[in-house]
């Protein structure tokens, strides 16, 4: 790694030459004919992966192909809550593993990707829900994972602006917290692992897409693109809100329904909200940004599809459960909403697995709940396709958990329903 390129010797240069010779933050190259890895997606996933492979597993010729712009697709459109206080043993250890990552993820990539540990507080309106938090609570602490839990008055005392009063049409009885979550900046997520991949010789290609995926006698060999055929003895897919499609070009059946999960940010205030709140009884989590913006998030929109839109019955709901929890935001302006197409898997946890095409395997079926598990990910996935085999923290994570029905249900922990 050239230590100095990015040093503020050069940073002063840039702002007295007025940027006129910056030096793009990773290079456009056209495709080579052939690599030894092809991943097919450049979210944050895909560009996570290819710089593990290249700085953890050396592995020399890769290739990041995104059919649109790095980032474009859920990395730059999701609300970034990072945790790790899931359920399961399995998932628990895979998501704590990913934090651990962010927690070093700004100096390892030599790029600020402005984690904020500012914690994040999952509240329970019901007996129910109480339950499941002290259960999921427990489990998480019984797995070294950081969990506290919180009455009305500790809740109130963190978050002013809530209505934590008995009569509220959902009332809160409580919630878990875990300190060490928060949230961090999407778009560097994937402009800092695409930098550090692009030093490390990881081909970027931008507006490539994967229209086929070749292969020959059960091995596979490349894939066809719009810009030609791109050779390759592994090919790892992380394409999500599109892994179904990308199944079927290899002529797998994923069990996968792809679904619209929207978002809305309203107009800059001033510090009001110092946390992540969620509530995935009410369909509803908010968070500050450092702009000042609220940023609001639903559960995902029933239908199945690739609009990247969303219907507005959802945002409807979704907005009175926030103003009832939080009154005094009723007369904020919102300024944009969006969508993003999830993949979502029967058992609400990630496909992270070789396939029965050899060379050939999937990265998918993160749902709402990816970008906290992007370093992770990347991490795992980049170990398996190196190795043809699985890291122990994503062997449980296998495609034949659906045929065996060594199921992982994360729905509870899930954080907006789906
Ligand atoms: P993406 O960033 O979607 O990358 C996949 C890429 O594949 C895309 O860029 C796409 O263009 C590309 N691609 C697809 N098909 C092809 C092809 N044929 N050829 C080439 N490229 C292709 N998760 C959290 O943990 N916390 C949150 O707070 C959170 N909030 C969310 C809010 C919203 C509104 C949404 C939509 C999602 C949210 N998520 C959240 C989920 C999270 O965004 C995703 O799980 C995660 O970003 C997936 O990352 P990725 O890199 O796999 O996907
Ligand atoms: O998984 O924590 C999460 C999440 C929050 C918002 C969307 N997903």
């Amino acid at each position: 790694m050239k230590k100095n390129r990015y040093s503020i010797f050069s940073l002063a240069r840039n702002a007295v030459s007025y940027h006129r010779d910056w030096r793009a933050a990773w290079r456009s190259p056209d495709p080579a004919s052939s690599y030894d890895v092809i991943v097919v997606g450049g979210g944050g996933h895909g560009l996570a992966t290819a710089y593990y492979l290249a700085a953890e597993h050396k592995v020399g010729r890769i290739a990041v192909l995104e059919k649109g712009w790095i980032g474009g697709g859920n990395t730059g459109r999701n609300t970034t809550i990072v945790r790790s206080n899931y359920l399961w043993d399995e998932s628990a250890h895979l998501y704590e593993k990913s934090l651990q990552l962010w927690e070093g993820l700004s100096q390892e990539l030599n790029f600020n990707v402005m984690f904020s540990q500012r914690g994040v507080m999952n509240l329970g309106h019901s007996l129910q829900d109480m339950r499941d938090i002290y259960r999921r609570s427990n489990a998480n602490r019984l797995n070294g994972i950081d969990s506290e839990i919180l009455n009305p008055a500790q809740i109130k005392a963190m978050v002013p602006a809530m209505n934590v009063s008995a009569n509220a049409r959902y009332p809160v009885l409580g919630a878990s917290f875990q300190a060490r979550g928060g949230v961090a900046r999407h778009d560097a997520v994937a402009w800092g692992f695409a930098r550090a991949a692009d030093e490390r010789g990881v081909d970027i290609i931008q507006n490539c897409e994967v229209t086929g995926i070749c292969k020959e006698n059960g091995v596979v060999t490349g894939v066809e693109t719009n810009r030609g055929m791109i050779q390759a003895s592994k090919v790892a897919v992380v394409a999500a809100g599109h892994s179904s499609v990308l199944g079927d070009m290899a002529g797998l059946r994923m069990p996968i329904e792809s679904h619209p999960l929207q978002a809305l940010v309203s107009e800059p205030l001033k510090p009001v909200l110092d946390t992540v709140v969620m509530s995935n009884a009410v369909h509803g989590y908010v968070s500050q940004s450092d702009k000042g913006e609220l940023v609001i998030g639903a559960g995902i929109d029933a239908y199945i599809g690739y609009g990247q839109r969303g219907s507005f019955s959802i945002i409807e709901g979704n907005v009175a459960a926030i103003v009832e929890l939080f009154p005094i935001f009723s007369r904020v302006r919102m300024l944009r909403q969006w969508g993003g197409i999830v993949d979502v898997c029967p058992d609400a946890c990630p496909i992270i697995s070789k396939t029965s095409l050899k060379g050939l395997y999937f990265n998918c079926g993160w749902g709402t709940g990816g970008f906290k598990a992007t370093p992770g990910s990347g991490w795992v996935f980049a170990h398996t396709v190196a190795h043809d085999e699985p890291h122990a923290l994503n062997a449980a994570f296998n495609m034949e958990r659906f045929t065996t029905g060594a199921l992982i249900d994360e729905h509870g922990a899930a954080g907006v329903a789906h």
